[in-house]
């Protein structure tokens, strides 16, 4: 069998590195939260679409995110067949870098380029690759590894960890429900690139829920982000979940991406209940007259969805042909009116393959200085610089709109982690004695957060900037108090911590230092895999009485063993060994899955989980509902 190798574009990134200042690893700290400094959130996001990719190949599969220059190498001079890279435009002279690494040691391995880079022509991409992915990517390996695309596809568990003064605070899991947007806005990149079909990676509200479940084995709480376009527009997939959730009688913590249009399809119970807490909504501008805005009025939307606990980032597009540095200022005012909790604004900028990307060409607006250097216009694909002629502005006009847009954003609404508490509180206030129950146990995952959030409040009164600012934060912590009570010694002692760490973090970003991640790498059914892997791994296979077991790595350190067939009591007896010896000898987490055995018998099952009652803390077990197993 072939064996891959899935890369992204090799570390450092980042201006210093000869990237566009925006580049880097973080989409809040890179591009919402860029004025906040230390009060800005953290999370590192490695490439989705390669975990998506090897989860769902049957080849011996290794995946690596930004892997420094010498640790790509080092994988290169283990031998692989196929290598795929992923790449977007600003980060197309990096593709090329990794691809003379690839090609210098593993001179014979096919180079496959996938992601939102392959915009580019064939022509400019051809030099650097054997084959080109512009499509859902499993597939295309599938096929091109020939191995069967028919099969349901699988879905990776990826989690993001993010960081508030340079401590871990929560666990979000990534759902991947889609690719691409009907939509169409004459910008977007993502709805081109999929010629305006919606691809869906997961069918059903029901598949959707079952990803969520996988995480909550791992984290009963934890927080979900689903990437797909425009989520809320398929109102009956949506609904479904929705039915899953209401069935699970769980509040969940989602955050997606939601036109108004698609918002405007639903009542503020539904989407509360689905368990959707936080939206991207695009603002754009209040002229630009995208389909996707039409719908509710966005000042009633925005005000419900605030007293409803439901966060919301919200971006804004500065550069549009219409608007001047006073119509700008007038945008900016009726958005923080709004009170986002969360604002990006990007430049109006031309994606090859998009409709405005045609209109720019075929006018000759692109600024001659990067239509004479492609080179340089990729690497400024990033939203943060003027490159189209204007009708009133010059670039540095829409280039200070953009950066003063990112400071009043601050300066009028103070730092984003306070605007979260103060809308869990809005969430908390409305819910905690409602009468429909599953709202009221929302109201409990509201006062959990806020009561998370407790030690933020002092080294915001201390270091953030401005005296209105300070006083806000002040004011939101007496709310915060008067409705969940006082911090208790404990919760003291960390707020107090908490301005060290606070301080901290700003002198470290002061020097640049500890800001890039390390290595993450991956593997997918490699032979050669470490001894944790080894130990469950026995596990595998079919069992002579019966039934048989399949065992997966996940993130997390959690050992995934699913059991089918049917089981007896000398299978089961063999199995509860197997997997006590593997508990004894590891500190892994186990989920042992039993729902998909078409057959057990009643005293096999019960031995099962006598044998592995001591490993409780570390264990869980899934059984069909029929079943109802304590
Ligand atoms: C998550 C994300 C990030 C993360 C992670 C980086 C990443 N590229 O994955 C972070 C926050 C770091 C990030 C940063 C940036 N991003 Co970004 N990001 C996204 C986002 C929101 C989701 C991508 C995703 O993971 N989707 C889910 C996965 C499952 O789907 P997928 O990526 O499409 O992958 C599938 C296929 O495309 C394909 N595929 C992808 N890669 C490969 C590789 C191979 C070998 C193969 C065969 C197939 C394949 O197979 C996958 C499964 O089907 C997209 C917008 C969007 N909604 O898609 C923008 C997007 C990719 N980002 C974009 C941009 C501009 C940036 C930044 C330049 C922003 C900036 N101002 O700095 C930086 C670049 C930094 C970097 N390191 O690349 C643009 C790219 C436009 C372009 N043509 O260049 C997008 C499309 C947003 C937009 N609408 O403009 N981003
Ligand atoms: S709604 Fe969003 S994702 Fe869809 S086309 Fe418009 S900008 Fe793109």
């Amino acid at each position: 069998m072939p064996r891959v190798l899935l890369t992204s574009v090799c570390r450092p990134l980042g201006e210093a590195y000869g990237d566009a200042p925006s580049v880097g690893y973080e989409l809040l700290y890179g591009q919402v939260t860029r004025a906040q400094g230390l009060f800005s959130p953290r999370a590192n996001h490695v490439q989705f679409g390669l975990a998506y990719v090897a989860e769902n190949l049957e080849a011996p599969t290794t995946v690596l995110h930004y892997p420094s220059k010498k640790e790509l190498i080092a994988e290169l001079e283990k031998g692989y067949d196929y290598v795929g890279l992923s790449f977007v435009l600003s980060t197309f002279h990096r593709m090329k870098e990794a691809v003379t690494l690839i090609r210098q040691y593993a001179p014979d391995a096919k180079i496959v380029l996938g992601g939102y880079g392959t915009v580019l022509s064939d022509e400019e991409l051809a030099p650097w690759s054997d084959y080109i992915c512009r499509e859902e990517g499993a597939v295309f390996m599938q096929r091109l590894l020939g191995e069967r695309t028919d099969a349901p596809q699988r879905h990776p568990l990826v989690i993001s960890r993010l960081r508030i003064f340079s401590r871990e605070i929560s666990r979000t899991g990534m759902v991947f429900a889609g690719l691409g947007c009907p939509n169409g806005c004459d910008f977007c990149c993502t709805s081109h690139f999929f010629k305006r079909k919606h691809i869906r990676l997961l069918d059903t509200g029901k598949q959707i829920y079952d990803v969520i479940r996988r995480y909550q084995e791992i984290e009963p709480e934890m927080s979900i982000v689903v990437l797909d376009e425009d989520f809320l527009l398929n109102r009956r997939r949506a609904m479904e979940l929705r039915d899953c959730v209401m069935e699970g009688g769980k509040p969940l913590s989602i955050f997606c991406f939601a036109s108004v249009k698609a918002l405007s399809q639903y009542t503020i119970t539904e989407i509360v209940e689905m368990g959707v807490d936080g939206v991207w909504i695009g603002y754009e501008g209040t002229r630009s007259g995208y389909a996707k805005q039409q719908g509710r009025p966005i000042e009633e939307l925005f005000a419900e969805l605030r007293d409803h606990g439901v966060s919301v980032l919200t971006s804004m597009i500065v550069g549009l042909p219409y608007q001047t540095p006073e119509i700008i200022e007038e945008e900016l005012d009726g958005l923080m009116k709004l009170e986002p909790t969360l604002t990006q604004f990007l430049i109006y900028g031309p994606t090859p393959g998009t409709p405005f990307y045609e209109q720019v060409m075929s006018e000759g607006r692109l600024h001659k200085d990067l239509a004479d250097d492609r080179e340089t216009y990729y690497r400024n694909c990033t939203g943060f610089k003027a490159m189209v002629n204007h009708p009133s502005m010059t670039p540095a006009q829409i280039e200070t709109a953009q950066t003063r847009c990112f400071s009043e954003d601050l300066r009028r609404l103070g730092p984003s982690i306070y605007r979260s508490v103060d809308i869990w509180l809005r969430g908390y206030e409305k819910f905690k004695d409602s009468s429909n129950p599953m709202f009221r146990l929302k109201a409990k995952r509201f006062a959990f957060e806020i009561r998370r959030a407790y030690p933020v409040f002092l080294a915001g009164k201390v270091l953030a900037k401005g005296d209105e600012t300070r006083a806000s934060i002040a004011a939101l912590e007496k709310r915060v108090h008067a409705a969940l009570g006082a911090p208790t010694l404990m919760e003291s002692v960390a707020s107090v911590a908490a301005v060290g760490f606070a301080a901290w973090t700003g002198l470290t970003l002061k020097l640049g230092l500890f800001q890039h991640p390390s290595i993450t790498r991956h593997t997918f059914r490699m032979p050669d895999e470490s001894l944790p892997a080894k130990i469950w791994r026995r596990l595998r296979g079919e069992d002579e009485a019966g039934h048989s077991v399949e065992v997966e790595l996940r993130p997390e350190s959690t050992v995934w063993v699913t059991v089918k067939g049917s089981l007896n009591v000398e299978g089961a007896e063999r199995l509860a060994a197997d997997l006590a010896e593997g508990l004894r000898r590891r500190k892994d987490r186990l989920v042992v899955d039993l729902e998909r055995l078409a057959a057990a018998e009643k005293v096999a099952l019960d031995d099962l989980l006598e044998q592995l009652r001591a490993y409780s803390d570390r264990v869980r077990i899934l059984v069909p509902q029929e079943w109802a197993l304590a």
